[in-house]
């Protein structure tokens, strides 16, 4: 059977003794942005389509993720959907970099605008997805014991959506409240009067920590490693900038799509921000220059301060020092300021940080910092943090401990393919896919910025709705042509996985203990796992696959079946 129209029936036949599934053409499981861009367009092929989420809302990550000072790294002129002119000329941002409850509210708004939310369901958590080689369907299992089942299966179940608890002895025996970044309680907390820890000093918890510093009586943060971070400069969005973007929209989005990460750094330079000079090429003035310019702007542009930041380990450790240098300025304690300064990795290989006032912060009378490789944690215990120091109390733990990242969401969903084969498995030593897209031996299973695409390293909305648009177009090609499935070949999984492994060592990255490696959950395997190549080229690489007439894929027609049972 070749794709079908939303005209035609839904109901697969149900087998002798059998509990019929709901049938649709594609079941999408997530209602972030890639889940609902996903569904609008589906909905334009006239495909029928449901989002399975587990959230009571949309918004995905940014449903998730409510703590103090969450807030986006991507300038919201850019962190946000292309697809509809008229979305994007309507929706006005009130700040440089939104916050989370703007940006769920954006997320909102897109539900309601296009009549999204009649085909999600919410509170419904997929925990398998079987491949049934006879029907040549997906059947899907949620928690709540309900059956689905559909030609297509598209996970859009994001990047960083499965938090991670450290594994820590005595976690479970502390008595006062604890709290995941990533899964912070709708009502808010108020820490007003408290003795407060934060765990971790990743992005979340350097956005976190000078906000709970503000409220909380007393803030210890416990750091294993320190990190690099960069000023936002956030402030208000004024009407000549938001004017400058919304009168060239068209032209910003389409050169934002070439880029190596996505994003325009500055819309209004030749270059749009990047400077294609190798750090090593000019004297130590302009260097510094260089980088006080890009300090004093904010954001991760800093990493495009130079052409060679993330392949040259010596023009690296310009930038890493430059930044130690402004801890040392802000951090008024010198042992402090010595215990912040990432020294044992290259700037940027961890992803790069961006805050408001988080160096500033350890000024305050009423934080303490401990340095947890001079102190390890030794337990958590009923009261608080015991290190090698002594024992600290707390009436809060807030861990900010991240995420089984990429892969984490997927492994915990029990996938099987042909031959009742688990994704599991076959992604034991790392993930593999073709593109990021596709996995072999899983036929009409699409992922939204899966592992092997530039994913976590671009603007995630560029990436989802490229992909989105990817997909949109495999599934018109195969409705047109008669064509029923459509897998990757094994040979092109494994070149494009040599290919995306390559790139990373091209890099600095790996030089990192970084979640783009695996390196902070026990026993995942250490693989670099986006895409580096970049947006603009990841994008040329995608269409000529699709050009060629899906090279490396294999498409099945409807026919296919009755021929192979003659
Ligand atoms: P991250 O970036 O993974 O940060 C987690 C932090 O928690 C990091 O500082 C870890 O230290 C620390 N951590 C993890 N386990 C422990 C234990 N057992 N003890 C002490 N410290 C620990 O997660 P985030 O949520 O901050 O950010 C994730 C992404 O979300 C971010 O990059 C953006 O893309 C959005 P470590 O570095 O492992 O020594």
């Amino acid at each position: 059977m070749p794709v079908r129209g939303a005209e035609e029936t839904r109901e697969p036949q149900a087998r002798k003794g059998e509990v019929r599934a709901a049938g649709y053409d594609v079941i999408i499981v997530g209602a972030g942005f890639g889940g609902m861009y996903m569904l609008h367009r589906l909905r334009e092929l006239g495909l029928s389509a449901r989002i399975l989420e587990a959230a009571t809302g949309v918004g995905g990550t940014w449903y998730w993720n409510r703590y103090p000072g969450a807030r986006c790294d991507v300038e919201s002129m850019q962190y946000s959907f292309s697809f509809s002119p008229a979305l994007q000329q309507e929706w006005s941002w009130s700040e440089r970099f939104a916050g989370q409850p703007e940006i769920l509210a954006y997320a909102n708004h897109v539900a309601d605008r296009f009549d999204l939310r009649r085909d999600i369901q919410f509170e419904t958590r997929v925990t398998a997805a079987h491949y049934d080689e006879e029907t040549r369907r997906w059947q899907i299992l949620t928690n709540g014991g309900e059956r689905f089942s559909a030609q297509f299966c598209v996970m859009a179940t994001g990047c960083l959506s499965t938090a991670k608890l450290p594994e820590i002895e005595g976690r479970d025996s502390y008595q006062g409240a604890t709290y995941h970044t990533g899964y912070w309680p709708h009502e808010g907390v108020d820490f007003s009067g408290q003795r407060v820890a934060v765990i971790g000093t990743g992005s979340s918890a350097i956005q976190a920590i000078p906000v709970i510093a503000e409220q909380a009586a007393q803030l210890t943060v416990f750091q294993r490693t320190p990190n690099y971070s960069i000023p936002s400069r956030n402030g208000p969005m004024t009407p000549d900038y938001e004017g400058s973007w919304k009168s060239q929209y068209d032209v910003r989005r389409a050169k934002a799509r070439t880029m190596r990460t996505g994003i325009l750094y500055d819309a209004s330079d030749a270059n749009y921000g990047i400077n294609d000079v190798s750090a090593m090429a000019v004297s130590d003035d302009e260097r510094r220059r260089v980088y006080e310019a890009r300090w004093a702007t904010g954001g991760t542009s800093f990493m495009a301060a130079f052409n060679d930041l993330l392949t040259n380990q010596e023009s690296n450790d310009t930038a890493a020092e430059f930044v130690r240098s402004k801890i040392r300025e802000i951090v008024r304690n010198p042992a402090t300021a010595e215990i912040l300064c990432p020294k044992d990795y290259p700037i940027g290989t961890k992803r790069i940080c961006v805050d408001t006032d988080y160096f500033e912060t350890y000024n305050r009378p009423n934080v303490e910092l401990v340095d947890l490789k001079a102190t390890p944690i030794e337990a958590i215990t009923p009261k608080g943090v015991r290190t090698a120091a002594g024992e600290y109390e707390f009436d809060a733990i807030v861990y900010a401990t991240g995420f089984d990242a990429m892969t984490g969401t997927l492994m915990n969903i029990d996938i099987r393919g042909r031959e009742g084969a688990e994704l599991r498995e076959q992604w034991a030593a790392g993930p593999q896919t073709y593109l990021g897209l596709m996995s072999a031996g899983m036929p009409n299973l699409f992922m939204i910025t899966g592992p092997g695409s530039p994913s976590v390293l671009s603007n995630m909305i560029v990436s989802i709705e490229q992909h989105v648009d990817w997909m949109i177009d495999a599934l018109a090609h195969m409705r047109k042509n008669g064509l029923e499935t459509i897998e990757p070949t094994a040979d092109a999984q494994a070149a494009w996985g040599q290919h995306v492994n390559e790139a990373g060592h091209r890099t600095l990255y790996v030089k990192a203990a970084s979640w783009y490696m695996g390196a902070n959950v026990a026993g995942k395997p250490r693989v670099f796992m986006p895409y580096i190549g970049g947006v603009g080229t990841y994008r040329e690489e995608c269409d000529e696959v699709a050009a060629k007439g899906y090279e490396g894929f294999v498409l099945t027609p409807a026919d296919a079946r009755a021929v192979a049972a003659e």
